[in-house]
């Protein structure tokens, strides 16, 4: 499938240039509205409004791991998978340690550059200025880019450091979480919350002596879990937490363990397969619809507290706030009844 064969609808009439040529499929329109994105701001906001209707097609995939478990090696694969399945990818690449250099990010040269001359294949690394949070929005607002524009599927490389884990479980459809041999004790540090967010755990650098304990153990932390029905997180639970389909059946979504080798592009169909199996799972679950609305709710949610709070500070004097901080300080007002005070003098309230 071409990056451009699925368009949706007319464009829409008060499209900007660039817009219009985003979603035909243009790269360096694309470019630029993600360049956009980074910069965030009214601008950035106009245009996202003219994408949304276009967006929501794309299979959104995350791949996090600890800093070196071969992210980037593999995501590059996987890219050349899909390319030779005949479908256009996009790649979002975040990277808080170093900024994009042209092939640094790929790991290798080589693999960098067939991808590059790929017209099926748009690369991004996202820039790393502004605060976590504000990384995390742009990496979403990108995806939107590409989704828009037509990439069927849309790799997101995080390295999973601290929020950036859990970040990236609500951009994805798809999480698989990368793991790499270690020797001896180092088992135990397989962090408790990645089962929660992994759809697909990965034990990469399967060359490397002591994969199949990660494996054995990743599998013995699954039926733990799985013993307290834990862990898949996004899937439709009732009241007793079990997911069922319309015969009553349950259902449930344990993650597969695989192995691969990144470097020799080893397990790289396999992993591809368990995607796909993923994401029909979800479609046919309607997992899908849940986590669509989960991911607009908090978008929502976000974009409220954003917007209140910049619309709160507009009305209360700069001056006003040091002085309620020295007032709290000195203990002549608490910080909730100086809050309280602070909305209502503000006048939001009775808007
Ligand atoms: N032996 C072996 N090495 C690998 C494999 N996959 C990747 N590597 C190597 O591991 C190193 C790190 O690979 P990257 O792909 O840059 O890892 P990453 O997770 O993207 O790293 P960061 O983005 O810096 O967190 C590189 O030297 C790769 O060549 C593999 O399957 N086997
Ligand atoms: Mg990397």
């Amino acid at each position: 499938m071409s990056a451009t064969s699925r368009r949706r609808g007319p464009l829409i009439a008060s499209g900007t240039e660039t817009v219009t040529q985003a979603l035909a499929g243009e790269r360096r329109a694309i470019a630029r509205l993600i360049s956009l994105m980074e910069r965030g701001g009214a601008e950035a906001r106009q245009v996202l409004s003219q994408l949304h209707p276009h967006t929501g097609q794309a299979h959104i995939v995350g791949i996090t791991g600890a800093p070196g478990t071969g992210k980037s090696t593999l995501v590059a694969e996987m890219a050349k998978v899909y390319r030779r399945q005949g479908q256009s990818v996009g790649i979002v690449a975040v990277d808080p340690t170093s900024p994009f250099s042209g092939g640094a990010f790929l790991g290798d040269r080589i693999r960098m550059r067939e991808l590059a001359t790929d017209r099926q294949v748009f690369i991004r690394s996202m820039a790393t200025r502004g605060s976590l949070g504000g990384l995390a929005r742009a990496t979403a607002d990108a995806v939107h880019v590409l989704d828009a524009s037509g990439y069927p599927v849309i790799l997101v490389e995080t390295v999973g450091a601290g929020q950036s884990e859990v970040d990236i479980a609500r951009v994805a459809h798809t999480t698989i979480v990368l793991q790499m041999p270690a020797s001896g004790d180092e088992i135990q540090a397989i962090k408790a919350g990645i089962l929660e967010i992994a759809d697909i755990l990965a034990v990469n650098k399967a060359d490397l002596a002591g994969a199949d304990n990660i494996v054995t153990a990743l599998q013995a932390m699954l039926d733990l879990g799985s013993a307290r029905s834990e862990w898949h997180h996004g899937q439709l639970l009732d009241a007793e937490g079990v997911v069922s389909d319309s015969s009553g059946e349950q259902l449930s979504w344990r993650p597969p363990v695989l192995k691969t080798c990144a470097l020799r592009g080893e397990g790289v169909e396999e992993l591809l397969a368990a995607v796909q199996t993923h994401w029909q799972y979800q479609c046919d679950t309607g997992v899908r619809e849940y986590r669509e609305r989960e991911r607009a709710n908090d978008e929502l949610r976000r974009i409220l507290r954003h917007d209140l709070m910049a619309r709160l500070l507009d009305r209360i004097a700069d001056t006003d706030l040091v002085d309620t901080v020295e007032r709290i300080v000195a203990r002549e007002e608490d910080p909730y009844s100086a809050a309280e005070r602070l909305i209502a003098a503000s006048g939001l309230e009775a808007g």
